[in-house]
């Protein structure tokens, strides 16, 4: 390998440096200073057995209730209702309590800005942000129970918009800012949202990106918004609308920065977030105020091992996906972590921006994606090592399957060959982690999100719902209900229930294919409708990707099952060469010939790709998802569909213009 990655294998398999998911034999145990100091230790897993409600109310209690609740769970399938009868207020938790108990000065929030400014937030100026804002939501005519439509870029307006909304009870609806104004419209539309927190724009890729426009156009073709209240971060120029648009620092900044806040019910509505189904029109996920901040608080602090006395936090996510609410804002703030939130592109203004930033902050707690993972592997493992990444102690992975080559790479370059890795699963509508080793307690297994955590109960089922032997592989489901669940979607329960709920009656399927090793831990195997079959053979498409990635030519790899006449299916990879081997491009069929003879070698013959095409560049959702609808729409021929969802819209032109005459 050229990586390197097979210095500290552990088996032979890894010696040869193969990896693909069958024949994943790296272990990796904890070691006994961190297992020594971790929040987590073997006993959460019992506990939680004997008692699961139990232990979910032992975690509750963590939190400042204002009346406590008097039944921990009404299950009503699929509905829900944690802590009945308790009240607490969210922005209390994460920020006036801290202060309270005399934490005022620590930083809640190192910031820094793409081109270079920085603002350092202490629990004690959040406090008073937090109260100006919610006095401005209330002067501008939001009551408890209007919906907040957020679109910004990762400012600390961002975090501090969300904190005042959740003060007063008005449910926030945050569309990512890289979302286009037809996005924006149909989620102002859908939750029919009376105010816009926006900005003049932010910075992306070194210049000045607009959002204003976006908002103007949305809102013109709406009719529920009566303010937008505008955020000035670029300084850009913008149209202005008298009657509805104000300034932020006009309307804020003069409010008193005292607050006093009233406790919402426990069930009262914290949120909506838009995320893609399987139709065009996006599902609303709710999520209400108790169950949610208990789960994410919980899961936060041992998942993460998080110190609030001596650790920087860092999750590189946006603001507008889940990961940014339940693990920048809702999670970290309410066990009062010092974090680092930055505004821009890995890249800008070089490829080591988040190394340099990992170093200056001291940041010991890392929590990043593998599509950015493999991007930094792409991009060469000289850039992190010329930063002292020392402090880092725990590493995290989201979004999507992280391939072992990648998970061994993350430990090995940026962890020092010392840092565990978590690789969380979960989901806009889990609300928080839900499978994920526990640092100091799993050996960690790459390419495993391994156990459902303590309090959750999952199960990997077959076609008829019956869990599959160890071994096997078919469908996750979540089979009790737990506090951070969505409590369906917004204005929607028959598509809520018939989304989730009834392909496998009385448990949730989660939509994502899995298997269960030997041992028992858990293998995310992709979206189901990313499982090919050929000639009769359940094939994940994250198998083969990760076969793929294994080889030393290939920096990152989508696959896609093409309907085929002779087997069902067939497979179809898209490959983006290595660094030095982008001649490869130039070697054309070799290369092409040596991975599909690999890929048959490290799963077998039956997966061996049909067609293998190499490009320069893949389609991703912005969030970092690889569109393969789009790819298969190539493999098989047609023009390509719609592409709105793109973060690169050329992506696809380029692919096609790449394909060779008849592959
Ligand atoms: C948090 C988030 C959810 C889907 C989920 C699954 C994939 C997320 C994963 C993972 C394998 C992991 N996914 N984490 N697959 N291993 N650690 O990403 O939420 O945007 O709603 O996506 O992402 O397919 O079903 P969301």
């Amino acid at each position: 390998m050229s990586d390197g990655t097979t210095t500290r294998g552990t088996s032979s398999a890894a010696q040869a440096g193969l990896s693909n998911l069958l024949h994943e034999e790296r272990r990796f145990p904890p070691s006994a200073e961190f297992s020594a100091q971790a929040n987590g230790q073997p006993d959460l897993y019992d506990r939680a057995a004997a008692d699961r409600v139990g232990f979910w109310e032992e975690q509750a209690r963590a939190l400042h209730w204002d009346t406590p609740w008097d039944t921990a769970l009404e299950w009503d399938a699929p509905f829900a209702k944690w802590f009945v009868g308790g009240t607490l207020n969210v922005a209390y938790n994460c920020v006036d309590r801290h202060v309270e108990a005399g934490h005022g000065d620590q930083v809640a929030i190192h910031w820094i800005g793409e081109p270079g400014d920085t603002r350092t937030i202490t629990y004690a100026d959040l406090q008073r942000e937090v109260a100006k804002a919610a006095n401005a939501l209330t002067e501008l005519g939001v009551q408890k129970g209007d919906r907040v439509a957020i679109y910004l870029p990762m400012v600390p307006e961002a975090a501090v918009a969300m904190l005042a909304c959740a003060r007063i009870g008005a449910p926030h609806s945050v569309v990512f800012g890289g979302f286009s104004a037809d996005a924006l419209a149909s989620r102002i539309d859908d939750a029919s949202a009376k105010l816009v927190i926006t900005a003049d724009g932010g910075y992306r890729r070194g210049a000045p990106s607009a959002l204003k426009p976006a908002v103007d156009e949305a809102v013109a073709r709406t009719t529920s918004v009566e303010k937008v209240l505008v955020v000035r971060r670029t300084g850009q120029d913008v149209a202005w609308d008298d009657a509805k648009d104000v300034w932020w620092h006009e309307v804020v900044d003069r409010q008193p920065d005292t607050h006093a806040y009233e406790p919402h019910d426990a069930e009262h509505p914290l949120f909506i977030l838009y995320t893609s189904g399987t139709t065009a029109k996006p599902k609303g996920i709710l999520h209400t105020t108790g169950g949610y901040l208990t789960h994410v608080s919980y899961t936060h602090r041992y998942v993460f091992d998080l110190k609030p006395d001596s650790d920087v936090y860092w999750c590189s996510a946006d603001i507008g996906w889940v990961t940014g609410h339940s693990y920048i804002v809702y999670g970290p703030l309410a066990n009062r972590a010092t974090q680092v939130m930055y505004e821009g592109t890995p890249d800008t203004p070089h490829k080591g921006r988040l190394w340099e930033i990992a170093q200056e902050y001291g940041v010991t707690i890392l929590y990043t994606a593998p599509t950015l993972i493999r991007t930094m592997m792409k991009w060469g493992e000289e850039i992190p090592q010329g930063y002292d990444l020392s402090a880092l102690r725990v590493l995290g992975s989201v979004g999507e399957p992280i391939n072992p080559e990648a998970w061994v790479w993350y430990r090995r370059v940026i962890g020092g060959d010392r840092t565990p890795i978590v690789d969380t699963w979960w989901q806009t509508e889990t609300g928080g982690l839900m499978i994920s080793p526990l640092p100091g307690v799993t050996t960690l297994k790459p390419g495993s999100a391994q156990r459902p955590l303590p309090g959750i109960s999952a199960e990997v089922v077959d076609d008829s719902g019956n869990p599959v032997p160890n071994g096997g592989g078919g469908y996750l489901v979540l089979t009790e209900p737990w506090p951070g669940m969505l409590r369906g979607i917004w204005g929607d329960d028959a598509r809520y229930t018939e989304t989730y709920w009834s392909r496998f009656p009385g448990r949730y399927f989660a939509g994502d294919g899995a298997k269960k090793d030997d041992d028992g831990d858990i293998w995310l195997l992709g979206r189901v409708d990313d499982v090919m079959n050929v000639s009769g053979h359940r094939i994940s498409t994250t198998e083969v990707e990760s076969a793929l990635v294994s080889h030393p030519k290939v920096a990152e790899a989508a696959v896609v099952g093409a309907t085929d006449p002779t087997t069902g299916q067939a497979i179809v990879a898209f490959v983006i060469p290595r660094g030095d081997a982008a001649a490869a491009t130039a070697q054309g069929d070799a290369l092409v010939q040596e991975l599909r003879n690999h890929v048959s070698k490290e799963i077998g013959p039956i997966a061996k790709p049909r067609q293998i095409l190499v490009v320069a560049e893949l389609p991703k959702t912005r969030s970092g998802k690889i569109m393969r609808r789009l790819l298969r729409d190539v493999a098989e021929n047609r023009s390509v569909g719609d592409v709105t969802t793109l973060a690169d819209s050329t992506v696809m032109d380029l692919i096609s213009q790449q394909l060779p005459a008849a592959a």
